[in-house]
């Protein structure tokens, strides 16, 4: 069933708890909520942060603070609360009976995000999954009966399709969109090795939302990708290549953003998609400098990177935005990558550099050999000029004689075929 999905705008107040823990103060954690909240298509009308120890384990807020925001919504006339962190099923039952109103968080914005700009068969599977999951352990009452009239944040699937609300239906569907999963992350890995094969270098531009990862993508390789001041305007991969001026070929791709408190869950659904950053050879990591967090941004990527297996690849981070003027300066050197550097993918400010600096490191991970090849081995001409950067070839009397920098992987297959 399609409906529109501008019928009804949520007036949301956002919650959160401040337990002086965390990388984050509250107040910014709920500056980047209440933008979740508007790309959602809420209005932010007002907002409230408890100072507890932790969060009340029975009702999130503590019964004081409950009576305060019970008066606050009424003056505000909201119609729902959006909490900073990840509730459970009781909590979200207790505070929605106490209050009276829609009670969601920051995870289920998150998905509905997604959800509206998921664009590839695969993003909207992903989606989906991540959604009936996520609604499977916390849509109660209020929440369904929101779902079945049909408007709200939480209520719609990939392409406005209105999410499934019955549980019976929803296991049924989710095991459905897991076959559907599996063959396309089948075909993916197909598509992949197909480049592996093809050796030539992968370089992903990963990074904090709204770093600038798509301009990069877009100015480097005139692509089209949608590139706008919202979070996660990227959720699906797009890769293009790159010629440099000494006409080595690379893969650049741009995948979705990271955040912090991204759910385990959503990560995990994210996987096919994000599988992409650990088959590259190498990490851009996209920064906003001129963002005053940027530093506990980076720490964000970091973590999310360790959580998709990605940690030890080698990494070059670019500042970005640096065309700004309230940036704090200095800008330091990243000590977990190779080299630091300062860009703007706006004015295309040491884009150039930067495609340098990424070639330079792709060579410094190929070893320079020389290998003579007997003309019975012809075959491997085939891998030598796919995966190798070829520095002098001659004709010999004996066979092919070749100096060259080659991958690992490459090196060791010639190993045989070495010379001094
Ligand atoms: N001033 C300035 N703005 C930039 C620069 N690079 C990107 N932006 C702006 O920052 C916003 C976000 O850029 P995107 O390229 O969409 O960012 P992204 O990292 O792809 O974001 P997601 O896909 O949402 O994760 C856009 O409004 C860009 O125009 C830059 O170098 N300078
Ligand atoms: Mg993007």
């Amino acid at each position: 069933m399609l409906y529109s999905t501008e019928k009804e705008t949520e007036r949301v107040v956002l919650v959160g708890i401040d337990t002086g823990e965390g990388q984050f103060d509250t107040e910014s954690c709920l500056d980047e909520l209440a933008e979740l909240a508007r790309t959602a298509g809420a209005e932010v009308v007002g907002r409230l942060i408890q100072k507890r120890e932790a969060p009340n384990k029975a009702t999130y807020l503590g019964k004081g603070k409950i009576e305060e925001l019970k008066a606050y919504l009424e003056f505000t006339e909201a119609t729902g609360i959006i909490c900073d962190d990840e509730l459970n099923q009781n909590q979200i039952r207790n505070l929605e009976n106490a209050l009276d109103t829609k009670v969601m968080n920051r995870t289920l914005v998150i998905l509905d995000i997604f959800a509206k700009r998921a664009g590839s068969a695969e993003g909207k599977v992903q989606v989906e999954l991540a959604q009936l999951k996520y609604n499977m352990a916390h849509l109660t009452g209020r929440g369904i009966e929101m779902s079945r009239l049909g408007g709200g944040i939480g209520t719609r699937g990939p392409g406005e399709k209105k999410l499934e609300t019955d549980r019976r239906n929803i296991a049924d569907r989710i095991s459905d969109l897991n076959k559907e999963l599996k063959e396309i992350e089948n075909h993916r890995s197909v598509l992949r090795e197909k480049r592996l094969e093809s050796k030539i270098p992968v370089i992903a531009l990963v990074g904090y939302t709204n770093a600038g990862k798509s301009t990069l993508l877009n100015i480097l390789t005139g692509a089209d990708v949608l590139a706008e001041d919202k979070l996660f305007a990227t959720l699906d991969t797009t890769t293009r290549s790159v010629e440099t001026e000494s006409g080595a070929k690379y893969l650049f791709t741009d995948t979705v953003g990271f955040i912090q408190k991204l759910p385990h869950n959503l990560i995990k659904a994210f996987r096919a998609t994000l599988e992409e950053v650990r088959y590259a050879d190498i990490l851009i990591h996209v920064v906003d400098a001129s963002n005053p967090k940027r530093q506990e941004q980076m720490n964000v990527v970091y973590d999310t990177l360790k959580e998709l297996g990605a940690e030890d690849k080698p990494v070059l981070t670019v500042y970005n935005k640096t065309d700004r003027e309230n940036i704090e300066l200095p800008l330091l050197k990243d000590s977990r990558a190779l080299a630091t550097m300062s860009i703007s993918a706006l004015t295309g400010k040491n884009v150039a550099e930067m495609l340098e600096k990424t070639e330079e490191i792709v060579k410094s991970f190929k070893k320079s050999i020389s290998v003579l090849i007997p003309y019975s081995e012809g075959r491997l001409l085939g891998i030598i000029h796919g995966s190798c950067e070829i520095i002098k070839n001659e004709m010999r009397a004996e066979g092919y004689y070749f100096e060259l920098y080659a991958d690992s992987e490459t090196e060791n297959r010639l190993k045989s075929f070495t010379v001094q």
